[in-house]
């Protein structure tokens, strides 16, 4: 057979580009109410974190305002962040968690 090097040559210019998914950050904010034991459990419960991760991003939060909990696709940033507001709403405490894009 023949060889044009057909079957060698690359054609990254027909190639379609797929967008990388962004990735979305999970936000712990600060409050006056909830208390430390209470966050700390949620960050362990919903963030699979132990307890010294959970501790220092607890105590992040508290001293600076907010802290990054985690990065995630943006379907499960956005589900476990409501979903730890639903728990620490249900237990009456206003813990509020935001996500935001990479980037
Ligand atoms: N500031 C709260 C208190 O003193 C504790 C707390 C820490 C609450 C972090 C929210 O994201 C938070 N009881």
């Amino acid at each position: 057979m023949s060889d044009t090097g057909s079957d060698t040559k690359r054609k990254t210019s027909t190639r379609l580009k797929v967008a990388k998914p962004r990735l979305y950050k999970v936000i712990l904010v600060n409050d006056d109410f909830t208390p430390r034991e209470f966050v700390l459990v949620i960050l362990k419960a919903v963030f699979r974190m132990s307890e010294e991760q959970g501790y220092n991003v607890m105590m992040t939060a508290h001293q600076k305002g907010k802290c990054v909990v985690a990065v995630y696709s943006r379907d499960i940033a956005e589900t476990k962040a409501q979903e730890a507001i639903d728990l620490a709403k249900q237990a009456g405490f206003p813990l509020m968690f935001i996500t935001e894009p990479e980037n």
